[in-house]
């Protein structure tokens, strides 16, 4: 289990009241497309998301983001149980999705830059090692259920 310092949790919770999930979620997402452009396959029923203005312009893509943000919003709520909170969704990306779980670093790392770009000072270099660590533990509890 992660363990959090008081200073910890208030720094999560701060960040996350400032995070709007219907922004990030999608921005996030994209940037995974267009960065990582091979995470295209795991998307197979979202239609066109072959070139950089498609996925810019896909509304399932927007969609699908706000879904893994609000997930991400569970974590926020459950810092402590993190692990179990995700041990279903793990078992489906693992067992259904066939998701290479590389990827939830890789969108990790855009939810971050997605953040940063949106929160700028707001996630200074103290804030951002908290920030990482929440998110490394959410990546751990992804991966958790792979076998
Ligand atoms: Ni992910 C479905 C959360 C990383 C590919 N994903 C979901 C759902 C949630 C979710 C919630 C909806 C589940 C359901 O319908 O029961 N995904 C998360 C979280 C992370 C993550 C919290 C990491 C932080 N998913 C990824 C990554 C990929 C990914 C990195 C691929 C690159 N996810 C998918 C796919 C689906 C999915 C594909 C099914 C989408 C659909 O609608 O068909």
């Amino acid at each position: 289990m992660v363990r959090w310092t008081d200073k910890e949790r208030s720094t999560i919770r701060a960040l996350w009241e400032q995070i709007n999930i219907d922004e990030i979620g999608p921005e996030a997402l994209r940037r995974v497309l267009i960065v990582y452009p091979w995470t295209e396959r795991y998307f197979g029923t979202f239609g066109d998301i072959f070139t950089v203005t498609a996925i810019l312009q896909n509304s399932k893509v927007a969609a699908h983001g706000k879904v893994v943000l609000k997930a991400v919003g569970q974590a926020v709520e459950n810092m402590d149980n993190i692990k179990d909170t995700y041990a279903t969704l793990s078992r489906l990306h693992y067992e259904k999705l066939h998701v290479d779980p590389d990827n939830f670093r890789l969108l990790a790392d855009c939810i971050t830059i997605a953040v940063a770009c949106k929160l700028r000072s707001a996630l200074d270099p103290q804030a951002q090692a908290v920030w990482q660590k929440f998110l490394s533990a959410v990546v751990d509890a992804m991966s958790s259920q792979y076998y």
